[in-house]
């Protein structure tokens, strides 16, 4: 077997492995025979949106409470950047120390905040505190 055809074949199945992880098939509607003439093949599903392109999706945004639309704070009373806690442009240990008293907590519990919770899912666990860390030391430029 050639190089050639090695490469082909090896792309082929890579290929192959992708549509089966990420595709649908969408066959249509049959035709009076029964039989699928024109279907449409989708490729996964798009990305949820992230209008200030910051990291966060613009429903995390709407669920911690900051600005979808801004990237980074122009002052301490604009909140647009999740895990910039303490409004100021970076990410630092004043950030992490006002996230480490929420966790772990919990929706009802005197330790949660929806602020922090940037998983959304009621509780703050370790994903959140991922995300946090993720972060965590960086900055923003307004
Ligand atoms: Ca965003
Ligand atoms: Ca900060
Ligand atoms: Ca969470």
């Amino acid at each position: 077997m050639s190089a050639r055809l090695i490469s082909l074949f090896v792309g082929s199945a890579l290929c192959g492995a992708f549509l089966l992880s990420n595709a649908t098939v969408e066959r249509g509607v049959p035709g009076p025979d029964n039989v699928f003439g024109v279907g449409e093949l989708l490729l996964g599903s798009p990305p949820p949106p992230d209008s200030d392109n910051d990291g966060f999706d613009d429903a995390v945004e709407a669920h911690v409470g900051t600005d979808p639309l801004d990237a980074c704070p122009d002052d301490p009373t604009d909140d647009a950047w999740p895990p910039d806690i303490v409004i100021d442009t970076v990410v630092d240990i004043f950030d992490a120390l006002t996230f480490l008293p929420a966790f772990p907590s919990a929706e009802g519990g005197p330790h949660y905040s929806q602020r922090l919770d940037f998983s959304p899912d009621g509780v703050i666990d370790t994903f959140d505190a991922i995300t946090f860390l993720n972060h965590f030391p960086s900055a923003c430029t307004p």
